[in-house]
């Protein structure tokens, strides 16, 4: 209860808060829009991170409440943005289980203004597990109104393939851990490799993660990823540094 308590003061007081870190075209360099991040900046422990604020919001039984906070604000955040960017949003599996989710982004869209075509949502295989064919449906509902799927951390988990062949995916978020090595590691870099290419055949776009120097960003461009994100390019930052980038 005290959890409860204190996680409803921190939303009605505005310490939840979004950050926004950019995504480049691989083809052309220019941003194409940002990933939102959410953190918590608590009185007494600090700036908290995403995925604790939800494990925390999960136990006090407010992780749909949560979700949609955060949903509202990135949206209202980014759609004073110029030139279309994207808005891309992490969702839990709470969020994904929830029959209601569709139409709470719906109304969420509707509220802010941000068109659907500009919103990609993000999950990760921990939410697709529990209910494969579930899952499935609840993201047609979201493509149907013109959301974009990405698939996020891939190459982290088990890589399960029955996922790539049974959701409705747009993007394939390759993990940190499947850049990291490869300017230096051939291995690496073929596996990259056999991953952009079964992308390419299943019409996935594949965007990179973690990308932390120059040779790493010029191995993804090369081997035809279509945007990359990392703190190179720069790190989570607040929407007001994010807006004037
Ligand atoms: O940048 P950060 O350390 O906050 O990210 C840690 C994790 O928290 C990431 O795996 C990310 O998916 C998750 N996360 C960050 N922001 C959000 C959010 O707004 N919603 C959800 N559901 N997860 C988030
Ligand atoms: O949603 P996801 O699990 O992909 O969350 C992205 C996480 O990765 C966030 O915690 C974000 O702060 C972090 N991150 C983003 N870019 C980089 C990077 O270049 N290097 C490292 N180490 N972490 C990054
Ligand atoms: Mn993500
Ligand atoms: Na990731």
């Amino acid at each position: 209860q005290a959890v409860a308590t204190e996680l409803e003061g921190a939303m009605a007081a505005n310490r939840i808060a979004m950050q926004f870190q950019p995504q480049f075209c691989c083809a052309s360099g220019a941003v194409v829009g940002a990933e939102a991040l959410v953190r918590w900046s608590h009185p007494q422990r600090g700036l908290i991170a995403g995925d604790e604020l939800f494990r925390i919001a999960l136990r006090a039984d407010l992780a749909r409440a949560m979700s949609d906070h955060v949903i509202a604000q990135a949206l209202m955040q980014a759609r004073d943005w110029e030139g279309g960017l994207h808005l891309s949003l992490n969702i839990t599996a709470a969020d994904l289980a929830a029959p209601d989710f569709p139409d709470a982004v719906a109304a969420a869209l509707c509220a802010s203004g941000f068109a659907s075509e500009r919103l990609t949502l993000e999950i990760t295989e921990q939410a697709l597990v529990h209910d494969l064919d579930g899952s499935a449906a609840q993201l047609t509902k979201l493509v149907d109104m013109g959301i974009r799927i990405a698939l996020d951390d891939f190459g982290a988990g088990f890589c399960n393939f029955r996922y790539l062949k049974k959701l409705p995916l747009h993007f394939l978020k390759l993990d940190r851990s499947m850049v990291e090595g490869i300017a230096d590691d051939r291995r690496d870099l073929e596996v990259l490799r056999g991953i952009v290419a079964l992308a390419g055949a299943l019409d996935l776009a594949v965007i990179a993660e973690g990308i932390e120097s120059e040779a790493q960003r010029n191995a993804v461009v090369r081997e035809g990823c279509f945007a990359w994100q990392g703190f190179l390019g720069g790190k989570p930052m607040p929407p007001e540094d994010f807006a004037r980038l």
